[in-house]
């Protein structure tokens, strides 16, 4: 046989090897074996001195010609092969790129927060400063000093948690009030926000709730001033037409002392269920601070004067969002917590 049929059957072998080859690897072999540097057409290329010169030219050419060839079909079936594997590849790992993505839940503000937050600005933008001080209190700062006398009624234990070595949970926030006192020299002008408890429990009153109180003294503060700082405190929360009226009241800890009420949100004064036939809902307490509470903090009563304030969070946010039931805010509920998003 001469190197021509050699080439040709060379050839037919290859293009079958590759037909059959099932993978890239086996393809790379082929072109090792075949086509490479000491491969079977190399090895036929070099028998081509012995040959005359118008065979070596023949013969070359179609060496070369099968050797582009049976490359060319290499490089086609690695690419089928490539192709084949990505194909399976994407079949075994099927993703359906147009199903929903996981629901990410968004969190919101509680509208007691918010509540908090909004007053709290409020006083803020007036110039107040923002004090806390810790849940579980000593008697003394949350009676004692506050003119809160051993018998007085809040003290009774069916109002007030007591801890076993005789600490208490606060029962407002007012010792946050005193131990600024103790702290600072006036002037001062504080609000306490912050949780508070007591032992009570029904649709209008929650074992633990949210107060804010306030605190400003300085010289000659007067009546006057708390009047005009809650004027600006109410109409921005219920806005600049909201009907406001002082009633005169007693706290052991202010002297004199005041409640607060506003012309009813639900009927405008007319009365109904809400404002219980008055026209009027009763909104904070507030006063000016008691000699005998300046005194327990070594403040001089003659040289300073102040007023104080309370109110609870939650009372608020029940007449801004028309809630009936404290338990409501709670009890955790998505049902009811979702209705708050947006809120800020
Ligand atoms: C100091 C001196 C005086 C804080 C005050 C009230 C009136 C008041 C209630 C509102 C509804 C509590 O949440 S509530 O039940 N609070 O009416 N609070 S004056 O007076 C102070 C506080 C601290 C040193």
């Amino acid at each position: 046989m001469g190197l021509k049929e050699d080439l040709k059957a060379l050839e037919e072998e290859v293009k079958k090897l590759i037909e059959t080859a099932s993978d890239i690897e086996k393809l790379n072999e082929i072109r090792i074996n075949y086509l490479g540097k000491k491969g079977k057409i190399k090895s036929i290329l070099k028998m081509l001195g012995k040959l005359s010169p118008e065979e070596r030219k023949e013969i070359g050419q179609l060496a070369n010609r099968i050797k582009d060839y049976l490359e060319e079909s290499i490089r086609e079936k690695t690419e089928l092969l490539k192709k084949k594997a990505l194909e399976e590849e994407l079949k075994k790992n099927k993703i359906d790129l147009s199903l929903p993505s996981h629901w990410i839940e968004s969190g919101s503000s509680h509208p007691v927060i918010s509540t908090l937050i909004e007053i709290s600005q409020t006083f803020i933008s007036m110039g107040f400063s923002v004090a806390e001080g810790p849940e579980v209190e000593k008697e003394k700062y949350n009676f004692d000093m506050l003119n809160i006398p051993p018998d007085h009624p809040a003290r009774d234990m069916q109002d007030t948690f007591f801890l076993n070595n005789g600490d208490i949970l606060r029962t407002h926030t007012s010792p946050v009030q005193i131990r600024t006192m103790l702290r600072y020299k006036p002037p001062v002008a504080i609000i306490a926000p912050g949780r508070v408890y007591r032992k009570d429990a029904d649709p209008t009153h929650s074992p633990m709730f949210h107060q804010i109180e306030g605190l400003l003294v300085d010289r000659d503060v007067t009546f006057r001033d708390l009047k005009g700082i809650l004027k600006i405190f109410l109409e921005s929360i219920f806005g600049q037409d909201v009907k406001i009226r002082f009633r005169p009241s007693y706290f052991p800890f202010t002297e004199p002392s005041a409640e607060v009420d506003i012309g009813c949100t639900v009927c405008g004064g007319k009365g109904c269920r809400v404002c219980k036939g008055t026209g009027w809902l009763e909104i904070l307490g507030c006063g000016m601070v008691d000699p005998e509470v300046f005194k327990a903090v070594d403040i001089d009563p003659e040289e300073y004067t102040g007023f104080a304030f309370g109110l609870g969070i939650e009372r608020i946010a029940m007449l801004k969002y028309r809630i009936t039931d404290i338990r409501l805010l709670f009890t955790g509920d998505m049902r009811f917590n979702q209705q708050f998003k947006g809120i800020r």
